[in-house]
């Protein structure tokens, strides 16, 4: 018998409907699994307590209404309505989106024109990379960045380890790369592990997160093993895994829709198509994207340092004065601004860190226990490789 529990639903949820005075009937409740452009699918529960996946549309004035970010993406808790006559031919109609406990998006904060959500509502994103041609640590800096800001939780898996640990050259390798992401992020708290998804090894280890009605996402370049690791955890007897040739493995498939997908032993998953070829903003990046005209008029303000508060002279405080401008705007500038100088900050201290653990010299290093088992580690690089 299956619960709303299995499929994510909390709290949080129950208080959002309050808020907006709906009572939804069970059946009425559902959670987007794909959205394959004609129309949505989403699981819900039926009335003999199974998981069932039904196809839903907006009504065409939502269409219409809702910008690109309020439409449900891949993850949300929707309000059903089976009720109205639909023309679409669908199952129900997506009365309401429910809001959202995270939101995994490329992009920082604010205009609807860049924003594109990759998924919602997850606990856990697991960057997957592998230890060679895909291996970028300002990459993975970017999408721990993202990770930070949807409210989910990182955990880095480096996949393909069985190319590697044959022999000595690779174990040092994989030793290498290991000590490259833990310097490189020595005090966030990023989860890292070491997989090989086609000998079945480590990808056990996203279990150990996966409790009942908890989501991870996969994200990551394309063919690093997203949909292997994904395969491994459902069993074999997922349908896709025919279409990639269930036999071998081999063969290019590309994922090219994500997909929210309930696990047999408890725990969502959604598996996304590789991000190879999107543009992961920097959050400078976004701030200049979408607020180009303030941008511009910031540059009219009297001092170059101009915070655009209470500064005299100030380009920006005309504009919300004449109305060419916003406050609306202003503010949310504001904020993507306050946001870009506590992620540099941020990034500043990690890069001090860095310089700091290199310049140490190793005797240097080894006067305090902590940093001798940190020296050890290193000059015995297979021995803990595969339990951090
Ligand atoms: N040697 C080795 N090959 C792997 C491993 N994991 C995946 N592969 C292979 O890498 C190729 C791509 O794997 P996929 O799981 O399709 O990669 P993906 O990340 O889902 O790729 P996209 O869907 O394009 O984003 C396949 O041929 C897999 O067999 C691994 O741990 N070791
Ligand atoms: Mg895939
Ligand atoms: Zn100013």
């Amino acid at each position: 018998m299956a619960q709303l529990k299995d499929l994510g639903w909390q709290s949080f949820f129950e208080e959002a409907c309050k808020e907006k005075h709906a009572s939804p009937e069970l059946y009425q409740l559902g959670r987007i699994s794909r959205d394959d452009k004609i129309y949505y699918h989403v699981m819900t529960i039926d009335s003999d307590h199974e998981v069932v996946e039904i196809t839903a549309s907006l009504k065409g004035k939502s269409r219409k209404t809702l910008n690109h970010e309020q439409k449900p993406a891949v993850g949300d808790w929707v309000i059903l309505d089976y009720e109205t006559s639909n023309y679409n031919q669908t199952d129900a109609f997506i009365e309401l989106v429910l809001p959202r406990r995270t939101s995994l998006s490329r992009k920082a904060t604010g205009t609807a024109s860049i924003e594109q959500i990759i998924a919602t509502n997850i606990d856990y994103v697991a960057v997957v990379t592998d230890p060679e041609a895909d291996f970028n640590l300002k990459r993975l800096d970017r999408y721990f960045t993202l990770i930070e800001q949807s409210g989910a939780k990182a955990i880095c898996l480096v996949n393909k380890i069985d190319l590697y640990e044959s022999d000595k050259e690779g174990q040092a390798h994989l030793a290498h790369i290991k000590k490259q992401i833990l310097d490189y992020f020595p005090d966030a708290s990023i989860d890292l592990h070491f997989t090989s998804a086609v000998k079945n090894q480590g990808v056990s280890i996203l279990k150990n997160y996966l409790d009942q009605g908890v989501t991870l996402a996969l994200i990551g370049s394309s063919g690093v093993g997203k949909s292997t690791m994904t395969n491994q955890l459902l069993g074999q007897d997922w349908q896709w895994t025919n279409e990639v040739n269930g036999v071998t493995g081999k063969g290019k498939h590309t994922t090219s829709a994500r997909d929210l997908i309930l696990l047999p032993d408890g725990g969502l998953l959604v598996d996304n198509p590789g991000i190879r070829e999107i543009h992961l903003w920097s959050p400078e990046e976004t701030l200049n994207e979408s607020f180009q005209d303030l941008s511009q008029l910031s540059l009219q303000c009297k001092f170059s340092n101009c915070k655009h508060e209470l500064d005299s002279g100030c380009a920006i405080k005309q504009a919300i004065e004449t109305g060419a401008l916003t406050a609306e705007r202003y503010e949310s500038y504001l904020k993507l601004v306050e946001e870009v100088e506590i992620l540099n900050k941020r990034k500043q201290q990690r890069e001090r860190n860095v310089q700091r653990r290199n310049k140490r010299g190793k005797k240097v290093k080894a006067r305090n226990l902590e940093d001798r088992i940190d020296l050890e580690r290193e000059q015995k690089p297979d021995n803990d490789l595969f339990n951090t």
